[in-house]
């Protein structure tokens, strides 16, 4: 897919480089260089496999007014063939005052959230577009109250290749600048 396109062109760059030092070292030199060269492409890409969500970070910013019950949940292993899977996290303002959760981000556009407060359900919130605003959730949570946050994860997303183990994360941002991140995990197979 489009991750493929720039390691293809490092390849080629690569390739390239190789043959205007190829004439002017002796083999010798050419294999240890092609050694060396091949063990940092190879570095390269086991560190960006591993990058498996598209979100910062979360900073050091203010203390979340959110306690979650649980800010982790694995699905185990699933099947593409059953379909969507779903889980229900509950998050309380913890605090005295009412807070307001202004947005809720998942990591991966295979992954939506809701949030079910007060009998209604609000969303569904995904990954932020290129570029685009982020749908603000701007829930009020009063002092003491509880919301669940279901989220929904899509084993077809992906297509065929979407098999293996998946980690995705839910970010709920406070309008205070405090942040609880929810994760998923699963093991997809076809
Ligand atoms: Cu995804």
């Amino acid at each position: 897919m489009l991750k493929l396109a720039p390691a293809r062109g490092f390849f080629a760059f690569i390739y390239y480089l190789l043959y205007v030092i190829h004439k002017k070292m002796k083999q010798k030199d050419l294999i240890t260089l092609a050694v060396v060269i091949i063990a940092l492409a190879g570095l390269l890409w086991w560190g960006r496999s591993n990058q498996t969500n598209g979100l910062p970070e979360p900073g050091t910013g203010k203390k979340s007014a959110l306690i979650a019950s649980e800010t982790l949940y694995n699905f185990g292993t699933i099947s593409m063939a059953d379909g969507n899977v779903s889980t229900v996290f509950t998050v309380t303002n913890a605090t005295d005052t009412d807070m307001l959760l202004s947005t809720v981000v998942t990591s991966c556009m295979c992954t939506t959230a809701y949030i079910e407060y007060a009998g209604k359900e609000k969303g569904p919130f995904g990954m932020p577009g290129h570029g685009g605003p982020v749908a603000k959730a701007n829930e009020v949570i009063k002092a003491g109250e509880s919301v669940g946050i279901k989220v929904v994860y899509d084993p077809n997303a992906h297509g065929p290749a979407g098999v293996g183990p998946v980690d995705r994360y839910i970010d709920l941002t406070e309008a205070n600048g405090g942040m609880t991140r929810l994760e998923i995990k699963a093991r997809v197979t076809p």
